[in-house]
């Protein structure tokens, strides 16, 4: 019997809380273990399974199991179906797909052993990572488990560039990418593909489907074989980002039209050199004709032609091609009310149903615009009955808070994968089309894009890496539900004790409804700005331009006709029976009437509200329930470690802060268009607020923000006298009592301006704007709170900021805001 040596140095060092290791954090646990691992064959994936049954155990029990050959008692026994029949002939075994596995108690000699199986030995790591989940869940003695995966494709996309930036990442660089090469150290890769096996995802896209064609280029592909080489023994097959254009930009041809034979001979050599490299590689991924990218209609070529091109290239060594269905005119006419952008992914590919090859996927956005906090699902999942798909998710949070605010995205996830599309007035969810089942599709499943970086816990937030788990857990049995899964994720990652998963799990379940809360109401999409960070509101952004997210307001009223009747007719894209209940104003569910409907301000929504009254309140409300996540979060002070309980804490004080400029930039400007008050006098009033522009200014000058609703009154003011600092200040009104004080400031990503907050001649508190908020603007996306508890406060005290500029950053005040302590 020999040891696994080596083990107790990789433990020990992962003890440093940083959420590195994210859900796999195996902590001392009472129970028997298994004394030895025995090992059936020797497919790198059941090595790699036998080494991580090793570190658990080691991580549970401090001990390290044993390691023979033999079948003995009390053991943990791993290997495929095929292996496990030669050592013990007459085992009657359920059918399991590729990919599927059992867990089964068998009794050895009077001890129950584990046995884990699978045909192949993914399945056999995915089963042990099973095993390792349930004891973490607290069941040392695995249930009979035979367990398929719902769909054979389960990958994640990366939208990093070769130089190591990553699209719409929020964690950091690339893990993979550096300078236009591959990092040279892997480790990491190898760790993320371990994560990712660890929850069943078997492919990851490694470059931006924006791809860098340099990617494809003979120098460069061995560089990406060595990203392969760190996934495999994780079964985690690698697959590239593909630029249409490649024959062309790397590969000296005077075109890329798809139906030209030395660019099919091309792309034929090219697939056929990527094997001799990547005898595993899973496929590509094809971003084309899309937000200026190249593509068919170049050439006056269809998507099913671009599609196929590729797809015959790989076909021959089991590969597969992705064509991303996102594609849309991103310069339409705002001013012709018939444009809808929500039309496209629809009017490109319907018509292409059954061109595209076998072995090839369309892969579809859940919804008809881009990632928004709520839209329906898109019409063209219902619509592809002889094409395979597979359902983009963003896990990296573009439109949903950048990993700043927590926004828990299983929830919404699953009333897409569980809503009924009646295709042919049958059921048909979500779930079961994207997968291939409906249709008895060849292939199908989901695709996340998950942008994780080089932040040492992947995504930056702490909790957003239960969107990463969610995900993976989703692709694999999209009839989980969300709050199961949140619980699972929350035992593993911060501990089983039923406060902390109550406190965690309820934090995730209430912050998807929240974000929605106070970001976009009605199915209006985010309303953040569309034109720079995606972050931050910019309400206006989406009208009278191209991009084509209008929500067509004024005055009188606001959402897009989407009707057949009098609109776009996107509704008519569905089939019957949902069409039928999105016509009718009456029918259509509250929060997606003005993705459906132009309405005004005063329509009765079913819940009894006026649309405008629905967007006061549901702002004011969300706005309140961020600020007691961080209070909720208290809860766990003591019982979670000191490192990632100050972490997350310090992103929920951030969100809660930053909810208010949410909610003041919508009701303000709902305010304004509609000209309707709140009934509840709320919009527009601000007890207890100084704007900086109204205060005694000492250098600082008064400027205008744009958007305007991004700043409280549409200014702030700015100190443009660098190195010199600039105070404002103003004499508290009110009674004597204690007060928590709010500076509302703005951090912008040009330099670390500093701020000192003092009463009188005591200083409360000093901070420097060091974060980096995705502008250099003073608007909604650098607007940033400080709060101070518990000031005591006398009439006429001074209360004076003093701003010290950097670079530049100008340390820009938008207000203060004095309430009574509660604290
Ligand atoms: O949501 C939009 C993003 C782009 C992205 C595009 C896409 C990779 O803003 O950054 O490009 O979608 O999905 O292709």
């Amino acid at each position: 019997m020999k040891f696994a040596a080596g083990l107790i140095v990789l433990v020990s060092i992962a003890r440093a809380e940083t959420g590195q290791e994210a859900w796999l954090r195996y902590r001392p646990l009472r129970g028997h273990f298994p004394s030895v691992v025995v090992k059936l064959g020797n497919a790198p994936e059941i090595d790699a399974a036998q080494r991580e049954i090793w570190r658990a155990i080691f991580g549970f029990s401090g001990k390290l199991p044993g390691e023979i050959d033999t079948l003995a008692s009390d053991s943990l026994v791993l290997g495929t179906t095929g292996e496990v029949k030669r050592a013990l002939p007459g085992i009657v075994l359920p059918e399991l797909r590729a990919d599927g596995f059992l867990l089964r108690q068998i009794d050895r000699e009077g001890r129950p052993s584990v046995l884990i199986t699978s045909p192949n030995g993914r399945g056999v790591l995915y089963g042990a990572f099973a095993w390792i989940r349930n004891v973490m869940d607290g069941g040392v003695v695995p249930p009979v488990e035979a367990s398929n995966p719902a769909a054979p494709i389960r990958w994640v996309n990366q939208w990093d560039n070769l130089d190591g930036a990553i699209e719409r990442g929020y964690a950091g660089r690339s893990i993979f990418f550096e300078n236009n090469n591959v990092v040279a150290d892997l480790t990491r890769a190898g760790e993320y593909a371990r994560l990712l096996a660890s929850v069943g995802i078997n492919g990851c896209t490694v470059n931006n489907v924006n791809a860098n064609p340099r990617v494809l280029a003979s120098e460069f592909l061995p560089r990406v074989a060595r990203i392969a080489e760190a996934f495999r023994p994780w079964g985690v097959r690698l697959s590239l980002s593909a630029d249409f254009a490649s024959p062309k930009t790397i590969g000296g041809l005077d075109t890329f039209d798809p139906l030209d034979t030395r660019v099919i001979d091309w792309w034929q050599a090219k697939a056929d050199e990527i094997y001799k490299l990547i005898p595993d590689f899973a496929g590509f991924v094809l971003k084309a004709d899309s937000e200026g990218r190249v593509g068919p209609s170049t050439y006056g070529r269809t998507h099913a032609q671009a599609a196929n091109l590729l797809a015959h290239a790989l076909k021959p060594h089991g590969g597969i091609l992705i064509y991303r269905g996102f594609v849309y005119d991103h310069h339409a006419d705002w001013r012709n009310l018939k444009n809808d952008r929500a039309r496209a992914a629809y009017d490109n590919f319907q018509p292409l149903d059954g061109q595209f090859a076998e072995n090839s996927a369309i892969q579809v956005k859940p919804g008809p615009i881009d990632f928004q906090a709520r839209e329906p699902v898109s019409p063209l999942i219902g619509a592809l009955k002889n094409t395979n798909q597979t359902l983009e998710l963003q896990i990296t949070q573009e439109y949903t808070g950048q990993q700043r605010h927590l926004c828990y995205l299983a929830l919404m996830w699953k009333q897409v994968l569980d809503f009924d599309l009646r295709v042919d007035n049958g059921r048909t969810p979500v779930k079961d089309l994207a997968a291939g089942r409906t249709f008895r599709r060849p292939l199908g499943g989901m695709v996340g894009v998950a942008n994780a970086g080089s932040d040492a816990n992947w995504l930056g937030h702490d909790l957003a890496m239960a969107n990463l788990y969610a995900f993976g857990r989703l692709s694999w049995d999209p009839d989980l539900s969300a709050e199961a899964i949140a619980e699972e994720w929350t035992s593993q990652t911060f501990g089983s004790d039923k406060r902390i998963v109550s406190t965690v799990s309820g934090l995730l379940m209430d912050s998807w409804p929240t974000y929605e809360g106070y970001t976009g109401p009605l199915g209006l999409g985010t309303l953040t700005d569309i034109l720079h960070g995606h972050y931050g509101p910019g309400i206006e952004s989406a009208e009278r331009n191209g991009w084509g997210q209008w929500i067509r307001a004024d005055h009188e009223g606001i959402g897009m006709d989407r009707t057949v009747a009098t609109g776009t007719g996107y509704i008519g894209q569905y089939p019957a029976e949902v069409a039928r209940r999105y016509e009718s104003v009456k029918e259509s569910p509250d929060e997606l009437v003005l993705f459906m409907h132009h309405l005004p301000y005063t329509h009765l929504l079913h819940s009894g509200k006026t649309i405008i009254q629905h967007v006061y309140d549901s702002h004011y409300a969300a706005a309140e329930e961020a600020q007691r996540f961080p209070i909720r979060w208290r809860a766990l002070d003591g019982l979670i470690d000191p490192e990632r309980f100050a972490a997350v804490m310090k992103r929920l004080e951030y969100q809660a802060g930053h909810a208010i400029v949410w909610r003041d930039a919508i009701c303000s400007w709902f305010l304004r268009e509609s000209g309707i008050p709140d009934a509840q006098g709320r919009a527009g009033h601000f007890p207890g607020r100084t704007e900086a522009e109204a205060m005694d200014l000492d250098g600082y000058a008064i400027k205008d923000v744009t958007p305007w609703e991004d700043a409280s009154g549409g200014k702030a003011v700015a100190c443009e006298r660098a190195p010199k600092s600039c105070a404002a200040s103003f004499a508290f009104q009110g009674a004597a009592g204690r007060y928590d004080i709010a500076v509302q400031y703005f951090d912008v990503n040009a330099g670390d301006a500093r701020f000192k907050l003092s009463v009188g001649q005591q200083v409360l508190q000093a901070w420097t704007a060091n974060d980096h908020l995705p502008t250099t603007a003073l608007n909604g996306d650098s607007s940033t709170r400080q709060t101070v508890l518990g000031v005591k406060l006398q009439p006429n005290d001074v209360i004076r900021i003093e701003g010290s500029p950097d670079g530049g950053d100008s340390a820009a005040i938008d207000y203060v805001e004095v309430k009574e302590s509660h604290d």
